[in-house]
């Protein structure tokens, strides 16, 4: 899939030519001891990049799973315990509220534990481990960076085309990260992928119908959470989500004469709510359903 531009509902949303910004992020790998992947703990499949498998080459990856004060405590277990493995660490964490360093400074160390050993062993001083930070979009990449800079860092290598020396941020004695993050382009081309990037606000709303997404997220809601629903909105229940949408439009009086919803700004306020996390702490994914 190439992005010309015309006619392209995702102008302005890609960092460039992809082909340019895979060729840049495959240049930075090169100079990195490990990679820490950022991915959205609502969306953990949905949120991870297609080729960073092939990018990431045999580098140990730090999966740090974001917004967890939005998602489901119980699924972010599930989703940790699933995606540790030999060469992957995995850690939840609320990026702007809690201290950052200490958890991600303690995984580092456990996962370039035999890199940091080897070291050691030869009788050098263990230097820094040299970190990359990838993601999609949105996910919290300039925020994790900043905090672990304890300063906002200036992005001026964002524009493409820009090259410049790559510029570290000193965490500790442990870890220097890339000033600048490599951004990812999510899985545009599943439908359920781009439904759930679509809901929890990944991508931009222009992109998708708000009707479909609005309807995808009520069916769901539906079938896993409906006390949500009731508990927000007060409504007789239905399971079509359609009913309830105008049951949620006549309780709120969203209405635009006697019997017909207004579409635009029921759809509109679900939407916005559901995101403020107004309905519940929810995850769209499971580890086993989920995890391709
Ligand atoms: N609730 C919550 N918001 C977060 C978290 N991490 C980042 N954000 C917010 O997500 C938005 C996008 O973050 P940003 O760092 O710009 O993402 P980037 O595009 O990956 O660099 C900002 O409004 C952040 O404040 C988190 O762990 N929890
Ligand atoms: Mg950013």
């Amino acid at each position: 899939m190439e992005n010309k531009g015309q006619n392209s509902t995702n102008i302005n949303w890609f960092p460039g030519h992809m082909t340019r910004a895979k060729r840049d992020m495959s240049e930075k790998m090169s100079v990195v001891d490990m990679v820490i992947e950022l991915r959205d703990a609502r969306i953990p499949n949905a949120s991870k990049n297609p080729l960073l498998e092939e990018l990431i080459q045999q580098k140990p990856r730090l999966i740090i799973l974001s917004k967890k004060d939005k998602a489901d405590p119980a699924l972010t277990k599930d989703w940790i315990q699933f995606l540790k493995k030999d060469d992957t660490e995995a850690l939840a964490l609320d990026i702007p509220s809690e201290n950052i360093i200490n958890p991600v400074t303690d995984a580092v160390k456990q996962l370039m534990k035999a890199k940091i050993d080897k070291m050691k062993e030869r009788g050098m001083k263990p230097r820094p481990m040299r970190a990359m930070v990838v993601g999609i979009p949105n996910v919290g990449k300039s925020t994790f960076i900043n905090r672990l800079a304890k300063k906002k860092i200036a992005q001026t290598g964002d524009r493409p085309g820009v090259t410049r020396a790559l510029q570290w941020v000193k965490v500790n004695r442990d870890i220097d990260v890339l000033d600048t993050p490599g951004v990812l382009w999510p899985k545009f081309d599943d439908e359920r992928c781009g439904m759930l990037l679509a809901i929890t606000g990944a991508i931009r709303d222009e992109i998708l119908p708000i009707e479909e997404v609005c309807m995808t997220a009520m069916r769901e809601l539906l079938a896993l959470h409906p006390e949500y629903i009731q508990k927000r909105y007060q409504i007789d229940m239905h399971e079509d989500p359609y009913v309830v949408f105008q049951r949620i439009a006549e309780k709120r009086k969203y209405c635009r004469s006697r019997n017909e919803m207004d579409e635009k700004r029921t759809f509109e306020t679900f939407l916005k709510e559901l995101r403020d996390d107004k309905l519940g702490r929810m995850t769209w994914e499971t580890p086993d359903a989920d995890s391709k």
